[in-house]
C-alpha cells in the first residue's frame, strides 16, 4: 500500500507547527514543515493593557506550512486543526473577520466571572456546563466583548434593539480558533465539540449549545447569542474540502484535500493520544499549561467537584475529559524569558541540569496561585511566595527551576489525587505526554510525588491525536480509541519512571506544610 501523508496543524500560544504524520506498516512518522513563534500581542487600551494574537500572521504560517507539506513530503489526504482552547473571532455579517482577537491572558476579562455569577449562580451554571472557572472561558469573554462593543449588546429593556445601525449580534458568527481557520480553508462554518466544550456555554451531558444558558445570558447579561452560534460537530467529522483559490493543497487523486474537524482543543488532541492499553491511567498533557486528570464516560456535576474547580471538557467519541488546570511550564518559560532579557543565556539542558543537582523541595509555591498567570518576572514572585510563607528564598538559576518543577509535581499529586476522589475512579498508571516531557527530572518527580508509574511519551502527543483521528475521520484507517492508541503507541518513544518508595515522607510533609 502507498503511505498514507496526513496534515496537521498544531498551535501552542508560545508555538506552532504544521507537521506530516506518514502512516504505512501500522506506524505514523512524522515531519515537521514549518514552526513559528506565537505570542500575545499588548496594546494599549482602555484602563490598561490589552493582549491580542496575530491571527492573519498565525493563517499565513499555517498556509506556507500546508504548502511546503505537499511540496516536501506528498500529497494530503486529510488536514486537521488543533489550537489552545477559549479564544474566538467574530465574522461580521458578509463573513468577513470583524476586529482583533483576543489573547486568553488579556485582562478585559477581570472581574466578570464574579458579575456573572451575580446574575447565574455558579452551581446553576456548573450543573449544565460542568467547566471550570477560568477568567477566560469564552462566556466571559463575550460578555466583556459585549461590553466593549464588539459584541453588539441587546438590554432587555430595548426588545433587544442593539444599535441605531441596528447591527445587532445576530449578524456576527463566532468561530474559535480552529474553527476559524477551517472556515477560512473550507467555507464552512462549524463548531468542532471538544473545544465548543471549553466557552463554558455547552451542556456538557448533550453535547450541545444550551439553550437555557444562552437565553439566560441574554435576559439576565443582555449578552444575546441567538445565530451566533455555529452548528456543533463531533470531532471526526469532515467538514469539507479545502478550497484551492485559497490554499493550492490536494490529495494523491488531484481531489481538494478533506479539512476534518478532529479534537481541535489541543488537549483534546493530546489526551486522544495517551498510548495507555488499558482504563485505569490518568493523564497529564505537559506544555504550557499542565492538564491533569482522567477520561471519563459522562461528566462529573457534583457541588464538590466545582467546589474543588475540576472541569469536564469533552473528547473524542463521547468521552469525557475530567481534569484540572495546573499552571504549567508557563511558569518556566517566563522565568527563562526574563533571565535572557537580563542577560542570562542559558540552555534548557543546562537549566535541567542545575534543578536536578538543586536540594529537593527547599522552596515550594502553590504553582496555581493567580500570581504566576500574568506574563513577567516569575522569579521575583518566587522570592514573593516564599518571603510570605516562611520558607528560604532560592539561591541559584537551579534553585529555582527546582522550585518550579517541585512545585509542579505537587500540583500534580494533588489534582490526581482529588480527580480520583470526586470521579470515583481507580487510578494505576499515569501518562504524560507533550513537550515538558522532555524535562526528565519533572516526569521523575511526577512519578514520585503521586506514587504512580509514569509513563512518558509521546512528545508530539497533539500532534499525533491530531492525525489519528483526521484520517479515521477521512476514512483512511479504522478503529475505536484503543486501536488508535495502539497506533500512536507503535510511533512513539515512550520511557518509564518508577516511583521512589523514599520520597514519599518529604511529599507528604512539603503538602502538609504548603496547604495545611
Ligand atoms: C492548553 C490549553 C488548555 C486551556 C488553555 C487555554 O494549551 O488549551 O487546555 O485551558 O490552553 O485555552
Amino acid at each position: 500500500a502507498h503511505p498514507i501523508h496526513v496534515g496537521a496543524v498544531d498551535l501552542g500560544a508560545s508555538s506552532g507547527r504544521v507537521m506530516v504524520g506518514t502512516i504505512a506498516d501500522g506506524r505514523i512518522e512524522l515531519t515537521e514543515t514549518r514552526r513559528f513563534a506565537n505570542g500575545p500581542i499588548p496594546l494599549p487600551g482602555p484602563g490598561g493593557e490589552r493582549l491580542y494574537w496575530d491571527v492573519l500572521h498565525l493563517w499565513d504560517e499555517i498556509r506556507q506550512g500546508l504548502l511546503a507539506a505537499v511540496r516536501d513530503v506528498g500529497p494530503l489526504s486529510a488536514v486537521g486543526i488543533d489550537t489552545w482552547g477559549v479564544d474566538y473571532g467574530l465574522l461580521g455579517p458578509s463573513g468577513l473577520l470583524s476586529g482583533q482577537v483576543s489573547a486568553y491572558r488579556c485582562p478585559r476579562t477581570r472581574g466578570v466571572p464574579e458579575e456573572v455569577f451575580a446574575a447565574i449562580p455558579a452551581p446553576e451554571m456548573y450543573s449544565v456546563n460542568g467547566l471550570q472557572v477560568q477568567d477566560f472561558n469564552t462566556l466571559f469573554q463575550l460578555v466583556a466583548e459585549s461590553r466593549d462593543g464588539g459584541l453588539p449588546r441587546a438590554t432587555p429593556a430595548d426588545g433587544g434593539v442593539v444599535s441605531a445601525a441596528g447591527a445587532g449580534s445576530a449578524q456576527r458568527t463566532m468561530l474559535l480558533l480552529p474553527d476559524l481557520f477551517t472556515y477560512w480553508l473550507t467555507g464552512r462554518p462549524v463548531a468542532e465539540i471538544t473545544n465548543a466544550s471549553t466557552t463554558g456555554l455547552v451542556d456538557a451531558r448533550e453535547r450541545a449549545w444550551s439553550a437555557p444558558l444562552l437565553e439566560r445570558l441574554h435576559t439576565e447579561l443582555g449578552v444575546d447569542l441567538d445565530g451566533v452560534l455555529p452548528e456543533v460537530v463531533e470531532a471526526g467529522t469532515v467538514v469539507g474540502p479545502v478550497r484551492r483559490d485559497v490554499v493550492d493543497v490536494f490529495d494523491p487523486d488531484g481531489r481538494p484535500t478533506p479539512v476534518v474537524a478532529v479534537g481541535s482543543h489541543d488537549t483534546a488532541s493530546a489526551v486522544a493520544a495517551v498510548p495507555a492499553a488499558g482504563s485505569d491511567f490518568a493523564y497529564i498533557s505537559c506544555g504550557t499549561w499542565s492538564l491533569v486528570g482522567l477520561e471519563l464516560d459522562a461528566p462529573v456535576l457534583t457541588e464538590a467537584s466545582r467546589a474543588a474547580n475540576f472541569t469536564n471538557e469533552l473528547g473524542v467519541d463521547g468521552t469525557v475529559r475530567y481534569l484540572k488546570n495546573v499552571m504549567g511550564l508557563w511558569v518556566f518559560n517566563e522565568a527563562v524569558r526574563t533571565w535572557r532579557e537580563q542577560g542570562l543565556e542559558l540552555s534548557y539542558r543546562e537549566l535541567d541540569a542545575a534543578a536536578e543537582a538543586a536540594d529537593p523541595l527547599r522552596t515550594v509555591v502553590d504553582i496555581n496561585d493567580p500570581v504566576f498567570f500574568n506574563p513577567g518576572d516569575m522569579a521575583a514572585r518566587i522570592d514573593d511566595f516564599a518571603i510570605r510563607t516562611g520558607q528560604p528564598r532560592p539561591r541559584s538559576v537551579g534553585e529555582y527551576v527546582r522550585c518550579i518543577d517541585d512545585s509542579l509535581a505537587l500540583a500534580y499529586r494533588r489534582a490526581m489525587r482529588e480527580a480520583s476522589e470526586l470521579s470515583g475512579k481507580r487510578v494505576g498508571v499515569l501518562h504524560m505526554v507533550g513537550g515538558g516531557i522532555s524535562n526528565r527530572l519533572l516526569c521523575q518527580l511526577a512519578a514520585d510525588a503521586t506514587g504512580l508509574k509514569v509513563v512518558a511519551g509521546p512528545a508530539e502527543g497533539t500532534a499525533l491525536g491530531n492525525i489519528v483521528v483526521a484520517a479515521r475521520g477521512a476514512g483512511l484507517i479504522e478503529g475505536d480509541l484503543t486501536a488508535l492508541r495502539k497506533l500512536v503507541r507503535n510511533s512513539s518513544d515512550i520511557t518509564e519512571y518508577a516511583p521512589d518508595p523514599a520520597a514519599a515522607a518529604g511529599w507528604d510533609a512539603a503538602e502538609r506544610q504548603l496547604f495545611g
